[in-house]
């Protein structure tokens, strides 16, 4: 049976000024998804903009036409405002100025921005949401940069195929997008084999700090403000450092706090193992994200934000004991 997907005849009949942004501390499928609907659109003759608060991290600097990404806020007016991978447009950190906005996502929650959002939780990637539009629109304007885009977003959000949002379709689209264009063995050099020495000397400072909970259980990593400025790096060279805390043989719930600047704020990323869903977690300090991967924000001395986290991870632990006892 045919049918129809409302963004897409939202979009096929927008004649006006396109903006696509993401969230502030933007990830690969943040800019993926943004990117590869940017060429698209932009192959469909519309007028698009595609604009993000923060620096491109440098692991997607190889992303085709990450050169056209402009730096939020604007001061232009656009008809119409898409938020990917974001749990809505209040995540892209900066003013908007959009008549409308419309949301694709893959987030669970988060805010219901407009009767064409495309939002879908049990997707494994925004960037698989990307392809499933475009695929719908028009499968022949897939080129060699849009499937180099959507697979990055694929590849990074899975962990490489690894978590546990990877099912059977998310072979069909790699391979999809594979046949498309994207070189797997390319992208993923370029993802994961260029590490900076220095990063690699923040990531030594950072494992010096682990600790870990209840009988294993709980990992957590902390990088102070300090382990930043001593090996010249950056925030965005954190990422996927949080990975080796849940990596550990038995943990459950592998944390990192990262101090902010203002040095009493410490951004939080969960990750879980499948068992804990860290997104609840996440949300009784205000956060959000998925069920094996969320973050929030803690404001405090390190001990005690430590203290408070580690606590509220414990109460999940037990709850999740109770439950798999009773079946
Ligand atoms: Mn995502």
């Amino acid at each position: 049976m045919e049918y129809t997907v409302p963004i897409i005849e939202r979009l096929k009949r927008e004649n006006g000024k396109i903006l696509v942004f993401t969230h502030e501390n933007p990830d690969a499928d943040g800019i993926g998804s943004m990117l590869g609907l940017y060429h698209f659109l932009k192959k469909k003759g519309k007028n698009i903009t595609c604009a993000m608060k923060d620096n491109v991290p440098y692991i997607c600097d190889f992303l085709p036409g990450i050169e056209n990404i402009k730096k939020l806020p604007l001061e232009e007016n656009f008809d119409v405002g898409i938020i990917v991978d974001a749990a809505g447009a209040f995540r892209a950190g900066a003013e908007i100025k959009a008549k409308e906005i419309i949301r694709i996502d893959h987030h669970v929650g988060g805010k219901f921005e407009s009767i064409d959002d495309f939002v879908n939780p049990y997707s494994p990637s925004t960037t698989c949401l990307i392809a499933e539009i475009l695929k719908k629109w028009d499968e022949s304007a897939i080129d060699k940069n849009i499937a180099t885009c959507l697979y990055t977003g694929l590849l990074t959000d899975t962990g490489s195929f690894r978590y546990n949002n990877v099912t059977a379709d998310t072979f069909d689209m790699a391979k999809f997008l594979v046949k498309k264009g994207a070189d797997p063995f390319y992208i993923a050099k370029m993802v994961y084999e260029r590490n900076k020495p220095n990063v690699l000397q923040l990531l030594q400072k950072t494992l010096s700090t682990l600790q870990i909970f209840e009988d294993g259980k709980i990992a957590g990593l902390t990088v102070r403000r300090t382990f930043l400025e001593e090996t010249h790096t950056t925030e965005e060279d954190t990422e996927g450092f949080v990975n080796y805390a849940r990596s550990i043989d038995g943990t459950e719930v592998g944390f990192i706090l990262i101090q902010k600047e203002d040095l009493i704020t410490w951004r939080c990323s969960l990750r879980g193992k499948g068992n804990v869903d860290v997104q609840k977690i996440a949300r009784a300090f205000g956060g959000g994200g998925h069920k094996d991967a969320a973050g929030c924000r803690i404001v405090g001395k390190e001990e005690e934000v430590r203290e408070k986290l580690v606590k509220e991870i414990k109460k999940a632990l037990e709850q999740n004991l109770v439950k798999t006892t009773n079946g």
